[in-house]
């Protein structure tokens, strides 16, 4: 595996310097952020990246994310336009040595959570999902602002969205994701780029938005759309892992094996009795998943891909970025080590 950390660019209040201090440590992941969904991105800012990546001794060869705009995700007259774009960026990404672009089909919006800063016994903060905060709320009706949701989008657009999403219904959503597939794989081939669809986070609908990119059905199928090595997932334990329905440790198993993981989120969360969730340290013991037969399932298959520890909790006082802080993301990649020379080592004898 290539152990990597995700890096917002040098608006980041975390220096490269302190992210390659980080035993193990070999790939940023990262994005141009300063550009609109549907737009090319600036060599500049790749070559940029490349090389204050370069200059700290690591790697620039993950992008998360190039987003899809939503005109592509509801195949509006727009979208040509903006999958030429999309394409003009793989290849420019692949230029600049990237290997792997994340990516998601979520409608309207990434993640969903209640609350960013939840206390914990032990002082430290997470983000969370509560059902009891998310009841009552309706979108079409209320002034609903949850924490993450994309600012740009006035009230008014969002409910137009959220109509044209309910008009295209999961069908029309994966018909959509088909012609996507079809027009963006070709190009990741010839560049040598994987594209890996990170799941729905959470992997169930909200609001009644489609939602597809959530089980294992839905990961054959999707995968199935475009037959190819360069057609793979980004697996986010996380995110897959706030359905108990998931099996998590099987799904990664089986995925791997067919080599169509390009890039593992490892992350645990805590399932509560009424479905929702809280993002927990990454410790198995700490949440609901079993980090261990994750990790051993990656070994066994030879998973020679991206890992990176994902969401940490705010810990010893730091403040930032939710789920984005240095210490315990560095806590995590160091389990993921420990974890992933374990079972290595367990292989060989
Ligand atoms: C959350 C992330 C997601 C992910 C996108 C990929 O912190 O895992 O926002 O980057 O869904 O497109």
């Amino acid at each position: 595996m290539k152990l990597s950390f995700r890096w917002y660019g040098e608006s980041d209040s975390i220096p490269l310097q302190y992210i390659r201090q980080i035993p193990g440590m070999r790939s940023i992941v990262s994005a141009v952020y300063d550009v609109a969904p549907g737009e090319v991105w600036p060599e500049e800012s790749l070559a940029r990246m490349q090389q204050l990546c370069e200059e700290n001794g690591l790697v620039f060869d993950v992008v998360e994310s190039i987003p899809v705009s939503e005109d592509i995700k509801l195949g509006t007259d727009k979208r040509d336009a903006h999958l030429a774009a999309y394409c003009e960026n793989i290849r420019r990404c692949a230029k600049y040595g990237v290997k792997c672009v994340t990516y998601n089909f979520m409608p309207v919006f990434d993640w969903t959570r209640t609350q960013l800063d939840k206390p914990a016994a032990d002082g430290s903060t997470s983000l969370v999902m509560y059902w009891e905060q998310m009841k009552g709320l309706d979108p079409l009706k209320d002034d609903i602002h949850l924490p993450g949701w994309d600012s740009s989008y006035t009230q008014a657009e969002v409910r137009e969205l959220i109509a044209a999403y309910g008009q295209l219904g999961e069908e029309g959503l994966w018909r959509n994701l088909e012609y996507f597939l079809q027009t963006v794989i070709p190009v990741a081939e010839e560049c040598g780029v994987q594209m890996a669809i990170h799941p729905d986070d959470p992997p169930y609908p909200i609001f009644g938005l489609p939602r597809i990119i959530t089980c294992e059905e839905n990961l054959d199928r999707m995968l199935h759309l475009a037959d190819s090595p360069a057609n793979c997932l980004c697996l986010c334990t996380g995110s897959l892992g706030c359905a108990a329905s998931n099996d998590v440790p099987a799904m990664v198993r089986k995925y791997s094996a067919m080599g169509r993981i390009a890039f593992v989120h490892l992350r645990n969360v805590k399932i509560l009795p009424d479905g929702s969730f809280e993002e927990r340290a990454h410790l198995s013991g700490c949440g609901s998943l079993d980090m261990y037969e994750i990790v051993k399932a990656l070994t066994e298959t030879g998973f020679e891909g991206y890992v990176r520890p994902d969401h940490g909790r705010m810990i010893w006082g730091e403040t930032g970025k939710p789920g984005y802080g240095l210490f315990d993301r560095a806590l995590g990649a160091a389990y993921i080590n420990g974890l992933f020379e374990a079972c290595e080592k367990a292989a060989q004898k």
